[in-house]
């Protein structure tokens, strides 16, 4: 995208309710898999930051966790995030999953971004649906919008147009990242989230949610072979065994998913060891959510 003129760098919050596609439209805008995406609500737990560096500008995308109600500390934590993201960002967006319509969230969240006059693009999600868009565009509640535009992280459908506008929104500045950066977060980060993506899939509906994930040891000193020991945190024990599943076989196909998730981040061979941890209250511990990196 070629843009005559000053060269813009700015922060831009991507917000919404759990499972929107957030993580997925950031992973389609950067080219690279990122943030980890499934099926179930409440996957992002911590403000990635995924760095685009285009001709002319920088683009520093902070993916959020989807804002829902609060009760245990990491939901207060996740809250906490999202309601920071929005307030230092230079650009919201608020997507809005085009098969669900409009939620009580996205009025909060417009309302939060207008309260600061902070300007937003209102994005609509997962345009390739069949089920998409039931309901009329842009939603009569989206007001205070910059923008309404539709995408889909699946098939990049108006994704150009999207990053276009987001650019042309962007404060003039130099780019503050190298242009090889992805992200902010280290290898040793992103594999424990690839982990915790292969147990949420491996995983039934309740137990995820229970799960942290650790790397203890991160070992890159052989060219060819990266070896990483992670734990998988849980609070009871009655989990434990369930993530360990009968004979191992659950912490095995959990392992074997992660590694081949891993091994395309790094780019190498990896040698991946997982342990199931009883840790009864680590998601309701301030200073823990913190050495997790959730916080
Ligand atoms: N068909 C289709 N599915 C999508 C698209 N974007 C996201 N999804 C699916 O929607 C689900 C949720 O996507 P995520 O990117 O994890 O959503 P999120 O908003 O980051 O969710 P949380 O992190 O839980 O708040 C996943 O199953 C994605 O594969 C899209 O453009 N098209
Ligand atoms: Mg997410």
């Amino acid at each position: 995208m070629a843009e005559a003129g000053p060269h813009r760098t700015g922060v831009v919050a991507i917000l919404g309710p759990p499972n929107a596609g957030k993580s997925t439209l950031l992973n389609r805008l950067l080219g690279e898999k990122l943030a980890i995406v499934t099926a179930k609500p409440q996957t992002t737990r911590s403000d990635i930051l995924g760095i685009l560096t285009l001709e002319g500008a920088q683009i520093l995308f902070h993916d959020t966790p989807g804002r829902h109600a609060a009760s245990r500390s990491i939901n207060r934590a996740l809250n906490e995030l999202v309601e920071e993201a929005a307030a230092d960002c230079d650009l919201g967006l608020v997507l809005v999953d085009l098969a669900r319509g409009w939620q009580a969230e996205h009025s909060e969240l417009c309302a939060a971004l207008g309260e600061r006059d902070a300007s937003f693009l209102l994005v609509g999600t997962k345009l390739d649906l069949p089920g998409a868009a039931p309901a009329p565009w842009p939603p009569d509640e989206a007001t205070g919008a910059a923008a309404t535009l539709r995408v889909s992280a699946a098939t990049g459908e108006g994704t150009a147009e999207l990053l276009e506008a987001v650019v042309r929104r962007l404060p003039e500045g130099p780019a503050l990242y190298p242009a090889d950066a992805i992200t902010d977060r280290s290898l040793r980060f992103l594999s424990a989230e690839l982990v915790r993506e292969a147990a949420f899939e491996e995983l039934a509906q309740e137990l995820p949610y229970a799960l942290a994930v650790e790397v203890v040891e991160f070992d890159e000193s052989r060219p060819d072979l990266v070896r990483i020991r992670a734990d998988l945190l849980v609070e009871r024990r009655s989990q434990k065994q369930i993530v360990i599943g009968a004979g191992g076989a659950v912490i095995k196909r959990i392992g074997m998913r992660a590694r081949r998730q891993i091994e395309r981040l790094v780019a190498s061979q990896v040698h991946l060891a997982l342990w199931v941890k009883l840790e009864p209250r680590w998601s309701r511990r301030a200073k823990r959510l913190k050495t997790l990196g959730y916080s």
